[in-house]
């Protein structure tokens, strides 16, 4: 399928742009940001990944947040205990148990046109409880009345979670806990009530593949309680038969609610991690778990920073900010840097409504 022409694309941020938050410790990735419209511009929340920088021969470096400390400390395991799952992931063979080889946390950056970075504020979301052990990942962001509410992916020895946590200035965040329990990551809010409850798009993914991980829909009073889970997208094509999740909070337009999502084509072999893409979905207003459309991929993987990095062929869309008759779509790219690129509204809307 064709996609959609970029009116508009820029690499915004790159590892080298910012310093490490420790001399021992180097940034291997600035991506899949949470972005929001502010009344001075854009906010990002970026996912800052990072690695120890010693090497030793024999061993590999998983590092861990220490809650005592208050600081990423470092196991060293034998490799030849701890094999490769892929670049991300190691695989410690007598336990089964899975560590990841860097540890993520959340940045504040500001762009007053979207389309530039102007600075990199000193605020951060770093992991602080059990569930954030092995790191804090993968924002979203979405704007409720005054207060802009953050999912966010919750990495420990308990598993992959969403939590969600809250701010009004970006400098201090309050936290609300877990509100998706293992696994379950890719969660989006709504900007707003839909007869009368919040919903969210989240992605469940358990070990047993009596399916491939699909999209959920589930409704809340109060953000902190879900429920009413119901099944609501599964792969849409050759490109999403791997994994589908929802990407972008979702945005009301007058035809119905816009969302940007992102599918993988699966690779061939445990260690290749195959090509992620981004979708668009049309949903009803009144009920969202209607889908009125569905199209991808509307962009892949296709410029050097897209195809080129730590993991190759991503692009995976986490914020969106529309302004007019266009949208500038934030996302990371090879799991490394984070873009954006500008695409028509018309042009989304009119591929949503082929299927
Ligand atoms: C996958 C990837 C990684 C991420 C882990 C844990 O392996 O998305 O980037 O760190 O899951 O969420």
């Amino acid at each position: 399928m064709k996609t959609i022409r970029r009116l508009f694309n820029a690499c915004l941020l790159r590892p080298a742009d910012l310093p490490a938050s420790r001399d021992d410790l180097e940034v291997i990735g600035v991506f899949n940001p949470g972005v929001v419209a502010a009344e001075k511009g854009v906010v990002m929340l970026v996912r800052v990944a990072e690695r120890p920088v010693e090497r030793r021969t024999g061993f590999v470096a998983l590092p861990r947040w220490d809650l005592a400390g208050k600081r990423v400390v470092v196991d060293w395991m034998r490799d030849d205990e701890t094999p490769p799952v892929d670049v991300r992931v190691v695989k410690h063979k007598q336990s089964g148990l899975v560590r990841l080889s860097f540890i993520s946390h959340l940045r504040v950056v500001r762009s007053r046109d979207g389309r530039s970075i102007d600075s990199i504020d000193g605020a951060r979301l770093e992991p602080a409880t059990e569930y954030e052990e092995y790191g804090v990942e993968d924002p979203r962001i979405t704007r409720i009345g005054d207060t802009f509410y953050i999912t966010y992916v919750a990495v420990s020895r308990h598993g992959v979670a969403t939590a969600l946590a809250s701010t009004r200035d970006f400098s201090s965040f309050q936290r609300h806990g877990i509100i998706f329990p293992p696994e379950n990551k890719d969660v989006v809010l709504f900007p707003e009530r839909i007869g009368g409850r919040y919903h969210a798009l989240h992605r469940p993914a358990g070990s047993a593949s009596f399916t491939k991980p699909e999209m959920w829909i589930a409704t809340s009073p109060d953000l902190s309680h879900w429920g009413g889970h119901e099944h609501f997208l599964g792969g849409t094509g050759e490109w999403a038969v791997g994994r589908v999740g929802a990407g972008t909070p979702p945005v009301r337009t007058s035809e119905g609610w816009l969302e940007v999502y992102h599918g993988n084509s699966q690779g061939h072999g445990d260690s290749d991690i195959g090509i992620y893409s981004a979708g668009v979905l049309l949903l009803d207003l009144e009920d969202p778990r209607r889908v009125l459309g569905a199209s991808g991929p509307v962009f892949a993987p296709e410029t050097a920073f897209e195809r080129e990095g730590y993991v190759p062929n991503v692009v995976f869309p986490t914020g969106i900010v529309v302004r007019g008759g266009t949208a500038l779509i934030y996302y990371g790219a090879a799991d490394t840097v984070t873009g954006v690129l500008e695409l028509s509204m018309r042009e989304m809307l009119v591929s949503a409504r082929r299927l």
